[in-house]
C-alpha cells in the first residue's frame, strides 16, 4: 500500500515521463521536416522509450494498490533553432528528469517506504546513462561541426545508450 504522498509524487511522474515523450516527440517530427532524418530516427525511438518510463509507473501505482491517474498534457514545443540547440534542450530536459526521480526518492525515504524506493533505482541508473548518452551525442556534434551534419545524422541514430525500451 501506497502512502499519499508517495502515490501524488509517482503520479506527478507519470505526467513528467509523458510530456518527455511528446516533447521528443515533436522535436523529431521538426528534425524529420528539416531534412535530418537519422536524428528524428533517435528522438523517435527516445519517445517511445519515454513511453515506456511512464509505463512503469502507471502499472507499478496500480500493481501497489494505488490508483495511477493519467492527464492532460501541455503542448510540447514545436520548433527548433538547430540542431545544436535540440540537443541542448534534451539534455537540459534529462536533468530536470533525473532531479525529479531523486525528488521521489527523497518523498520514499521521508515516508520509509523501501520498496518503492528499491524499485526507483532502475530509474536512478537509467538517468545516469540518458544524460552520458545525450552528452556524448553533444560532444561528438561538437566536434564535427555545422559542415559535417551529414556525417552526425547518419551516425547519431548508433548513439543510443540504457536500455529503457524493455517490456513493463
Ligand atoms: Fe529520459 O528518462 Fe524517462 O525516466
Amino acid at each position: 500500500m501506497l502512502a499519499k504522498k508517495v502515490e501524488d509524487i509517482l503520479n506527478l511522474q507519470i505526467e513528467r515521463e509523458d510530456y518527455s515523450s511528446q516533447l521528443y516527440l515533436s522535436m523529431a517530427s521538426w528534425a524529420e521536416n528539416q531534412g535530418f532524418g537519422g536524428v528524428a530516427n533517435w528522438l523517435y525511438m527516445q519517445s517511445d522509450e519515454e513511453r515506456m518510463h511512464m509505463l512503469k509507473f502507471v502499472k507499478y501505482i496500480n500493481d501497489r494498490d494505488g490508483k495511477a491517474s493519467i492527464c492532460g498534457l501541455d503542448k510540447p514545443p514545436v520548433e527548433f533553432e538547430d540542431i545544436f540547440k535540440l540537443f541542448d534542450a534534451v539534455l537540459k530536459h534529462e536533468r530536470y528528469i533525473s532531479n525529479s526521480i531523486n525528488e521521489i526518492v527523497a518523498v520514499c525515504m521521508e515516508e520509509k517506504d523501501f520498496t518503492t524506493n528499491s524499485w526507483l533505482q532502475w530509474f536512478v541508473t537509467e538517468q545516469i546513462e540518458e544524460e552520458a548518452s545525450v552528452k556524448s551525442i553533444i560532444d561528438k556534434l561538437k566536434l564535427l561541426g555545422e559542415k559535417n551534419l551529414y556525417m552526425f545524422d547518419r551516425d547519431v541514430p548508433s548513439m543510443r545508450g540504457g536500455g529503457g525500451n524493455e517490456a513493463v
